[in-house]
């Protein structure tokens, strides 16, 4: 006797836009053209934006900066389902996330100099920043999305995670939870191909990312990336099910990191030339251009205008992270700990008395390293 089938898995992959800018009709989601042409400015200009701040990085005006190019349709399409009162959680990689969610990216700037008021999000915004740490943010996100079912409004909570973060406990358990609690929470797993040096081929024995949400009764979907049209689709397909009391969904954009992990990072080393050239012909804004141009919604005038625009836009958010005043080093201390612990008081102190010296605090930057000052 065959065993009795109890459960099927039907992953599904959604792909409206191809690479010639034509779009499948009968997939085609409602939206307005203004929205179209705000998915092309989003994209257009945080390309621009991630352009500069590799200069920026380059030439010692900025930290380590994780680059975004590539995946600009899988970061600022979802934006554009939600409303400006739910939660959005994207990860390291996100700024293209937090520019659609209207944040002044001179505190994007801020962020990657290492000053922690770059954290600083628009009035009213319930968005969170990103944790370092991958994942630790997954289960945080299951919590928000619950407290918002408990409130009853109709929010939804929005989160995002690498292929690599994906293989990690904190979703298995954040998908756990979000299932069994029906939450209203959207996990986007952003599978760029990469996480670090390690390819999406040895990261996961899984078929696909997507199919993980059945394990844990999540609905789930594999989406072209790339394709703006097709994001735009599962995200407000997901947004509204959450909002309805459907559950979460998992969706797994797969799009490319064109850059290195980070400014710190050489790609060159770990992966095949080849294999970027090949994702650059899938690329999301261009395939988006003449999609648009065929709708006879762009052209070259438009084109040229936007991109005046946006250089001023980024010279103007240069010039305002550049002027920033220099922070209190102090701040180090703030924000940690309801009531800090003795050591962190102490140290607090013993940087004060510094600060009065003129160039004291070069005289602590100098002194040997931590041997012997803590126990
Ligand atoms: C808990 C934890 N372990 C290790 C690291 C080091 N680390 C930083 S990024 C990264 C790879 C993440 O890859 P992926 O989830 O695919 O995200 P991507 O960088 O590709 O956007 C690792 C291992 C970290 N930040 N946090
Ligand atoms: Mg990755």
């Amino acid at each position: 006797m065959p065993l009795k089938t109890i459960a099927s898995l039907d992953v599904k992959r959604l792909e409206i836009l191809d690479v010639n800018g034509n779009v499948d009709k009968a997939l085609m989601p409602k939206v307005n053209d203004k929205t179209l042409l705000e998915m092309y400015r989003l994209m257009f200009q945080i390309r621009r934006f991630d352009e500069r701040a590799i200069l920026l990085q380059r030439s010692g005006r900025l930290g380590t900066y994780p680059m975004i190019t590539g995946q600009e349709a899988t970061q600022c399409v979802p934006p554009l389902a939600l409303k400006p009162s739910d939660w959005v959680v994207p990860t390291y990689r996100g700024g293209g996330v937090y520019f659609a969610r209207g944040m002044q990216m001179r505190y994007g700037l801020l962020y990657w100099a290492g000053d922690d008021r770059g954290t600083r999000f628009p009035d009213g915004s319930n968005d969170m920043i990103f944790s370092i740490p991958v994942g630790t943010h997954l289960t945080q996100v299951a919590g928000l999305a619950w407290g918002q079912k408990l409130k009853g409004k109709g929010a939804v909570a929005v989160t995002y995670c690498g292929d690599g973060t994906s293989s990690k406990g904190d979703l298995h358990e954040a998908l756990t939870f979000a299932g069994q609690f029906k939450l209203p929470a959207i996990y986007i797993i952003e599978n760029n191909g990469w996480a670090i040096s390690v390819p999406r081929k040895r990261q996961s024995a899984s078929q696909t990312l997507a199919q993980k949400a059945w394990g844990y009764g999540v609905e789930g979907i594999q989406v072209d990336g790339n394709d703006a049209l097709a994001v735009y689709k599962a995200t407000t397909d997901a947004v509204e099910r959450a909002r309805k009391g459907g559950g979460p969904t998992l969706i797994e954009c797969e799009t490319y990191r064109m850059s290195h992990h980070t400014t710190a990072d050489d790609a060159t080393r770990y992966r095949d030339s080849k294999e970027v050239e090949a994702w650059a012909k899938r690329d999301p804004i261009s395939r988006f251009k003449l999609f648009l141009t065929a709708r006879k919604l762009w052209d070259t005038k438009k084109e040229k205008a936007l991109e005046a625009e946006t250089k001023k836009w980024i010279d103007g958010e240069v010039k305002a992270y550049e002027e920033f005043p220099a922070p209190n080093p102090l701040d180090m201390f703030a924000n940690n700990y309801e009531t800090a612990p003795r050591a962190l008081i102490e140290q607090r102190a013993e940087l004060e008395e510094l600060l009065k010296f003129k160039g004291g605090a070069r005289v602590l930057m100098s002194l040997p390293p931590t041997e012997g000052r803590f126990p």
